[in-house]
Parts: C-alpha cells; sequence; structure tokens
C-alpha cells in the first residue's frame, strides 16, 4: 500500500552489477548503525554483492562532502590504474584506509576490509549517512547546511550520484524513529539502499 510520504511503489532494479559506497559519521552511533544495517539490507536485497559495498566511516557529518568526493576519486584512480599506478592507488586508498575506520557491523567491517583487496570497478553510486540533531547553539544549522551543499557539489561536479542519507532532526526520539530503532517509525536507511541502486542502474542509462 502506498503511503503519502515516502518514494512510493518501489520498482526493483536488479543491483547484481553495481559497486556502491557509504560513508558514514559516527556521532549518534545508535541510529547512525541502524540507518546503516538497513541501507545494507537493501542493498543486498536488490542483489549488490556484499564485496561491493564499501564502508567507511568520518567523525561527524561535517567531514562527509569531503569523504565521499575523496573516495570516489579513489575508486576512479583504482579502476584506471595498471602495475605502473599501482603506487597512486595505494596513496588514493590510504586517504580513507580500512584500517582508520570503526565501521559499525561486522559485516560493514569485512567489506571495507575486502575492498582493499580485490579489484575495482568505480563506485555507480555513493550514499552519506549522518544525523544532525539540534542543539542550543547555530552548530546544527551550519553543518546541515554545509553538508547538504556539500553533497550536492559532489554529485554534480562528478557526474556520480550521492544519496542524502543525513537526517536533520530536532530531538533524539525523532531520529530514533526515523532509524526504525526499537521497533518504531520507519528505518530510512532502507530507502537510502533502494535510492543508491535505482540511481546506480538509471546513471548508466542516462550515459
Ligand atoms: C560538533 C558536532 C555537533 C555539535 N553535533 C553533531 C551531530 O549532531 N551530528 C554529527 O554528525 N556531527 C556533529 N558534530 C561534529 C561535526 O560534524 C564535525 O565532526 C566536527 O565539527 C569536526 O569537523
Amino acid at each position: 500500500m502506498a503511503t503519502l510520504k515516502g518514494p512510493g511503489e518501489a520498482r526493483t532494479y536488479d543491483g547484481s552489477d553495481l559497486r556502491i559506497g557509504i560513508v558514514h559519521a559516527r556521532w549518534n552511533e545508535t541510529m547512525i548503525s541502524a540507518l546503516l544495517d538497513g541501507a545494507k539490507k537493501s542493498l543486498l536485497a536488490a542483489g549488490v554483492k556484499e564485496e561491493n559495498i564499501v564502508v567507511q566511516s568520518v567523525p561527524g557529518s561535517y567531514e562527509l562532502p569531503f569523504a565521499v568526493q575523496r573516495m570516489y576519486s579513489a575508486s576512479q584512480v583504482q579502476s584506471s590504474s595498471t602495475s605502473a599506478g599501482g603506487a597512486l592507488l595505494s596513496s588514493a586508498t590510504d586517504l580513507l584506509s580500512s584500517s582508520s575506520t570503526t565501521d559499525l557491523t561486522s559485516s560493514a567491517t569485512s567489506a571495507s576490509k575486502s575492498s582493499s583487496t580485490a579489484s575495482k570497478a568505480p563506485f555507480d553510486a555513493l550514499l552519506a549517512i549522518g544525523v544532525l540533531i539540534k542543539g542550543e547553539t547555530m552548530h546544527f544549522e551550519y553543518i546541515a547546511e554545509s553538508v547538504s551543499h556539500g553533497l550536492m557539489r559532489v554529485q554534480l561536479d562528478q557526474g556520480v550520484p550521492v544519496v542524502f542519507g543525513l537526517l536533520t532532526v530536532l530531538t533524539e526520539e525523532q531520529g530514533l524513529a526515523r532509524a526504525g530503532v526499537g521497533g518504531k517509525g520507519h528505518n530510512h536507511g532502507e530507502d537510502w539502499g533502494s535510492a543508491a541502486v535505482e540511481l546506480g542502474v538509471k546513471r548508466r542509462g542516462w550515459g
């Protein structure tokens, strides 16, 4: 049954050939963990292979645009690298090396680790996950605005879909509901995973 809110009835897209990059912030870990799980669940359900889901983490949401941009650039270098380009490849991946991250699920960790060994294509889509909770100062507004603009800039400048997985909530309770924690609300991470697959597939058709 379609609801008033949300992306509507989803067509199923075949993600079995896609490579998806996820960067998540570590602030508000309970929600982040649930959102990441939700996103991965949708990706796997669409056929994306575990080894083609690369997860990295950054301290907070403010760091998301830079990390997404570097992660995508590194994947382009990887795909065009020959043995002569190996040094460049390793320096690019070192910027966001899996050993420097604290990923929140064991499956995410294994996906990150496998990313450093397998041969790679550039990411078909990326997903940035963060949870910003409004405090008593203007911090929230500045971070929310710059992250939104930054992620939009990355996707338009790089020509790669960047799914906006940033919850901007007024209270922790709102965040928990939107992460589907405690069986309440809806896990928006699931929608973001589906959006990444749909955009990844469509982008190929759009050239
Ligand atoms: C500083 C800060 C604050 C106050 N709140 C959040 C938050 O609710 N969610 C989040 O993801 N990050 C927060 N941060 C951290 C900033 O995003 C950033 O990591 C630091 O300012 C360092 O650049």
